[in-house]
């Protein structure tokens, strides 16, 4: 059976904008996925980052790949882009997170499912909201229940 995953996908270097968009173009190419919506973009303020402001987006898909391979799919795709990793957070041309992979939850050593600090996040919370209103967040709840508290973070829909 299909899965309904949710993918974050931000940049702050180079093209920004211009490299969420072709990663929604590789999601809609990907093999045994089925892209069903793409949200808005957004300019958001780093949080716990530096360099420029980011461009968010978040990609509604279904798929039949497990979790892991998407995940090797999605990072197919930040490699594409020339993504390095110099230190955490660092600013990078682009990444694609996994953020909800049906209502699993999956605790590997790669991969945590849901993604753990995505109700804290005004940039992923707001383009998840925009494309499901009334989402619920496995173990968390409604998902709009959160937006009060990310109200302080920098966020400009496009
Ligand atoms: N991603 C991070 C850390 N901080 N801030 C914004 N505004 N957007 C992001 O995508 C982002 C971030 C870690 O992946
Ligand atoms: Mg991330
Ligand atoms: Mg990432």
């Amino acid at each position: 059976m299909p899965v309904t995953a949710f993918i974050g996908i931000g940049a702050n270097l180079g093209d920004a904008r211009a490299n969420v968009l072709d990663a929604a173009e590789r999601l809609r190419k990907l093999p045994g996925v089925t892209l069903e919506a793409v949200s808005s973009l957004y300019r958001t303020a780093p949080i716990d980052s530096s360099g420029d402001d980011y461009i968010n987006a978040v990609a509604r898909l279904s798929t039949g790949l497990p979790a892991q391979a998407l995940l090797e799919a999605l990072f197919d795709i930040e490699r594409a882009h020339g993504r390095e990793r110099p230190y955490f957070n660092a600013p990078r041309t682009l990444d694609l997170d996994l953020l909800l992979y049906g209502d699993e939850h999956i605790a590997t050593a790669t991969l945590l499912v849901p993604h753990p600090r995505m109700h804290q996040r005004a940039f992923v919370l707001m383009p998840l909201l925009e494309l499901v209103p009334d989402l619920v967040l496995p173990g968390l709840g409604c998902a709009a229940d959160f937006v009060p508290s990310v109200s302080n973070q920098g966020i400009i829909r496009l």
